[in-house]
């Protein structure tokens, strides 16, 4: 992103977990810092070394140890990347249950750390939920085994959570037991135009109601969003003209008829009450492929502009786009674009100020608005990127001062020397960001 820059004496590269423990019982041992890495995709910094942390880099721990068609699980080390893992489902008619952009590159290890969210979180929900076991390496290099593969396992603490979301600073993620789910035999995507914020929220409700459980993504963009992917990545707009905000719906069924059937009269309804202007369906999977390139590529097209200050915001749908609309005239002339898109069905807004260079003018227009607003309005700071090494001094906007005491304690229990990817997201870091 240009904008995290580590250093580090070493990069360590174990295949399993027992040289990870290895690793950690002897940095523990001379209190060495030590920075997990996975496909380094993360957007908050958390995979950056600050000042001398060792990398340990779980490239090498890429095994698929199994995967079990009846109870719908699959087992590997943590450095297996998303895509690969997919494929090797594909084989048994499964999926993975999280998809991101970041898919080719991204590993499940990080994916975890970060409890990433993604495309179909609508759909298949949390990793919270579908992480049915793992193993974790702890800053002393003992292992924390939850690997059983059950669904339901109430014995005491579900200590495998404390590792989800917790961004590599309580244990290192060495082994995933995950569920997974069931590879749609229908799929369907639409790509919509609204003309106004009210009408895509109302879209939504439409899409909820009428086609329930298949639907699998809804998907928002807005006109600078567009404007950027037709500009910088040469993805084109499918529409001929432009709108204020497009949609991409998804689904994902087993009756492709039944679920065209349902689409059809969802999408007549939405265009019948004025809330679509237009709209195309996919007509095969290159046409869905080319449709989601649009949403997709939005990340690497900000990139283009040079800086990107990038935020990723939970907000209750109804004033999910209002930040957007009170940061454009904060940036006005300051930055080259202000683009608002991102996870509507979660209430999950990514928010992305670009400028040629770093502007201190303009930051000081972004921050600390854009989290005074977030706290306002009840918001999350961090919807799904985690807070890393560029929000960790500001976890106090989304949560209470209690929450946080009690974050640092059990960091504090776990990693009493700090030597676990310190200067991030429970603690303070000493960078501006
Ligand atoms: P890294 O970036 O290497 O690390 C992320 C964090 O996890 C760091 O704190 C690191 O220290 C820690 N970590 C890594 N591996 C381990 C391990 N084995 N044990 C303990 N800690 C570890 N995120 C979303 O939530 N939804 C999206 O839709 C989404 N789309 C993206 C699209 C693009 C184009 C890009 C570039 C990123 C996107 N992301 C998205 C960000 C997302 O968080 C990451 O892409 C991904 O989850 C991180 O995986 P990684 O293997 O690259 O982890
Ligand atoms: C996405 O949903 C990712 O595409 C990245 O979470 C969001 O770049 C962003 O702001
Ligand atoms: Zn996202």
């Amino acid at each position: 992103m240009n904008k995290f820059r580590g250093q580090t004496a070493a990069v360590l590269r174990p295949r399993s977990t027992e040289e990870v423990s290895a690793i950690m019982r002897y940095c523990h041992e001379r209190k060495l810092a030590v920075t997990p890495q996975g496909g380094n995709t993360g957007l908050v910094g958390g995979s950056v070394p600050l000042h001398d942390e060792l990398i340990l880099s779980t490239s090498l721990m890429n095994q698929v140890y199994g995967i079990d068609a009846v109870a719908r699980t699959l087992t590997c080390q943590a450095g297996c990347v998303l895509e690969t893992l997919n494929a090797a489902l594909a084989e048994h008619d499964l999926m993975m249950p999280l998809d991101l952009g970041a898919k080719g590159s991204c590993q499940i290890g990080g994916n975890i750390s970060s409890n990433a969210g993604g495309l179909r979180f609508l759909r298949y929900g949390s990793l919270h939920g579908s992480v049915l076991g793992l193993k974790a390496v702890l800053p002393n290099g003992d292992v924390i085994d939850t690997m059983k593969g059950l669904r339901k396992d109430n014995t005491g603490y579900d200590l495998k959570q404390l590792f989800i979301g917790s961004e590599g600073t309580l244990g290192i993620i060495t082994e995933v037991l995950m569920g997974v789910v069931q590879k749609p035999s229908a799929v369907n995507v639409a790509f919509l135009a609204c003309p106004g914020y009210d009408q895509v929220q109302q879209t939504l409700v439409a899409a909820q109601k009428g086609l329930g459980e298949i639907l699998s993504a809804f998907e928002f963009l807005d006109h600078e969003g567009m404007r950027c992917v037709n500009e910088t990545v040469d993805v084109p707009n499918p529409f001929d003209s432009t709108a204020p905000f497009y949609v991409l719906v998804e689904t994902h069924g087993s009756n492709s008829e039944h679920d065209y059937a349902k689409l059809e009269a969802f999408l007549e309804n939405a265009m019948e009450t004025g809330c679509v202007v237009d709209g195309v369906v996919a007509q095969d999977a290159t046409q869905a492929a080319a449709l989601w390139q649009v949403r997709e590529r939005i990340t690497e097209g900000l990139q283009h502009d040079g800086v990107v200050y990038k935020y990723d915001i939970s907000l209750p749908v109804q004033h999910l786009y209002s930040l957007v609309e009170a940061m454009r005239p904060r940036v006005a002339d300051l930055a080259t674009r202000c683009v608002g898109f991102g996870h509507l069905g979660d209430g999950n807004l990514h928010l992305n100020i670009t400028s040629p260079t770093a502007s201190e003018e303009l930051f000081a227009q972004i921050e600390p608005f854009v989290y005074e607003f977030t706290r306002e309005h009840r918001g999350s700071i961090s919807a799904e990127h985690g807070l890393g090494l560029m929000k960790a001094r500001h976890i106090h906007y989304s949560q209470p001062a209690a929450n946080v005491t009690l974050m640092r304690q059990l960091k504090g229990l776990l990693d009493p020397h700090g030597l676990l990817n310190p200067y991030k997201t429970v603690e303070e870091n000493p960078l501006n960001v």
